[in-house]
């Protein structure tokens, strides 16, 4: 699977950690199966190699990949380390006696040499050597998604050689050694071949079935079980492998699903706790957080066909609607009613949205759920209000969405429904206006209702499933996302949380600010850390060849992969 080029980078990887005895394995965080697969599969050849290995993550691995082998050696720490040397160069002058003598909180070092006097150039200064002797990053795009354990740490990363394994088409290319291949599935699909490699240089059997499950763990979450786009030939080519190489394939498969189950689960927990109900205007509704789906580990995409269950387990309710706020900030709306004398296109149409009669939505940024909220129940209330036939004081104006109803619809009410005076509903009638429009979209909502998404969300009495059954054929897209405003459109998230990289430190060299008094510097001081260049560090090892193309440049194999 290797060719000539990464051929030679992997062989610098083998040379590098053969020359290496504490190894410090680093995936990135968030941590998910590809990274933690990564990490825990090097870990365990590692120690094969008789290495002294060690993981580190800044967040605790996610219940759903505690099945995998290893996950309970990952560390949340880094030892850094801790002596500051003080070096005398004894080739020219002898020491009698160094002495300590502390004195009004500070602590004097009384060096007396034998004859003649001790000068600055003979006194050199430096940190004690580092715990480990090479860092291995995996699944990792740039040093910020390490954490605090690469801010706490910045002076470690230039000390020490670094290896960057990796799949991102954004990686930053700050190791010494950069192993990013983007074409790559995931990174554990990259280890494949490093791992065969180094048992042929060592000549010993290395992937085992631990590793395989791990590597095979990698693939799985990247492709999103063989879903994403980046499912690739080389993902299948991996995973044939690894199952060859007696990778668990059952073991993973169903704890991710069952993990995906119970999530959900919880998150309809959440649904059905926030539930509420406005008994006057028939309006239920609930509203899903960023909180919510963080505290289920729940997936945005775990929402779809809710709304629905919500309409049939919401009995005597006209108009259903679910505000769910995404991970982005953005919020989606989505919106069902009952009857088709509630035009749901129109109500969502008043915030930009549209869709079908009784099935519609709208997404909305820069708003918080809770002011979102109260204006689609102030619109809702108003509407159903003039619609039932009883404004009050706060609903003076007839809300617009109204305005399009036909007479004939205000009057096709549930017959339960007292209707006082319907007269007052129609004051002055406008049917040229809206003929037209009722008619197909009545039709149209019978069939799937579509959210603005155009996701299919198939109405369902049962309880939900992990995967929605199925609602025959894709119907032909409708016109519903057209009329959208404009609203930026939001790729389907990714599996697992993205990564945020506010307040992480980026890698460039903190600059001074003027105001800053000039940090007096003990003479001759090599490389104090405390002003340590952050430039690319050095290195004897040649750099990668330059990838094809800009490393940041969308790929269009990946846009709607996983690659988190
Ligand atoms: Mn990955």
């Amino acid at each position: 699977m290797s060719q000539v080029k990464p051929m030679s980078l992997q062989q610098q990887i083998i040379d590098l950690i053969k020359a290496s005895q504490k190894i410090l394995i680093m995936p990135s965080s968030p941590p998910d199966g590809d990274s933690i697969g990564s990490a825990l599969a090097l870990y365990i050849a590692l120690k094969k190699l008789n290495k002294e290995a060690t993981v580190v993550c800044p967040e605790s691995v996610p219940d759903t990949y505690h099945f995998l082998p290893s996950t309970s050696i990952i560390g949340d720490h880094v030892v850094a380390s801790k002596d500051f040397v003080i070096t005398i160069d004894t080739q020219s002058i002898k020491i009698a006696n160094i002495k300590q003598i502390d004195e009004n909180q500070k602590v004097n070092l009384i060096i007396t040499p034998v004859n003649g006097r001790l000068t600055q150039e003979q006194i050199s200064f430096n940190y004690g050597p580092e715990r480990y002797d090479l860092i291995i990053t995996v699944d990792t795009g740039g040093v910020e998604q390490l954490g605090h354990l690469y801010s706490d740490h910045v002076d470690m990363f230039h000390q020490i050689p670094v290896i960057n394994i990796d799949h991102h088409f954004s990686n930053e290319h700050f190791g010494r050694i950069n192993f990013v291949d983007v074409m790559a599935p995931s990174t554990t699909e990259l280890l494949i071949g490093l791992l065969e490699l180094m048992e042929k240089d060592s000549g010993m059997k290395l992937i085992d079935e631990d590793i395989a499950t791990l590597l095979l763990a990698g693939i799985i979450t990247d492709t999103g079980s063989f879903q994403n786009a980046n499912t690739s030939p080389r993902a299948f080519d991996g995973s044939a492998k690894l199952v060859q190489y007696g990778a668990r394939q059952q073991e993973i498969i169903q704890h991710i699903f069952k993990t995906k189950q119970l999530s959900m689960l919880k998150l309809w927990g959440r649904i059905l706790t926030k539930m509420q109900t406005d008994e006057k205007y028939n309006i239920v509704w609930s509203v899903l957080t960023r909180k919510d789906f963080y505290d289920t580990a729940a997936d945005d995409s775990e929402t779809g066909g809710i709304i629905d269950e919500l309409l049939t387990n919401a009995p005597g309710s006209e108009i259903v609607f679910l505000l769910k706020e995404r991970k982005d900030g953005t919020i989606t709306c989505s919106i069902r009613s009952t009857t088709s004398a509630i035009d749901s296109s129109a109500l969502a149409e008043k915030f930009g949205g549209g869709g079908h009669v009784q099935a519609a939505g709208f997404r909305m940024k820069g708003v918080s759920v809770e002011k979102l909220e109260q204006d689609i129940l102030r619109e809702f209330r108003a509407y159903q209000a003039y619609r039932l036939g009883r404004p009050t004081e706060e609903h003076s104006e007839k809300p617009e969405a109204l305005k399009s109803l036909a007479p004939e619809e205000l009057k096709e009410k549930k017959p339960e429904e007292e209707k006082p005076e319907p007269q007052k509903l129609e004051p002055k009638p406008e049917p040229k206006k809206i003929e037209p429009k009722v008619e197909p979209l009545e039709i149209e909502a019978k069939k799937e209702p579509l959210e603005i998404e155009a996701k299919p969300e198939p109405l369902e009495i049962e309880p939900p499933k992990v995967e929605p059954p199925k609602p025959e054929p894709k119907p032909e897209p409708k016109p519903v996302v057209a009329p959208q405003p404009p609203m930026p459109i939001v790729p389907p998230p990714a599996p697992g949380f993205q990564f945020q990289t506010s307040g992480m430190q980026a890698p460039q060299a903190p600059q001074p600010t003027p105001s800053m008094p000039p940090v007096s510097q003990p003479p001759s001081m090599p490389q104090s850390p405390s002003n340590f260049n952050f430039q690319a560090p050095q290195n004897n090892v040649p750099a990668t060849p330059p990838q094809p193309g800009n490393p940041d440049a969308p790929n269009p194999q990946y846009q709607f992969g996983s690659q988190q």
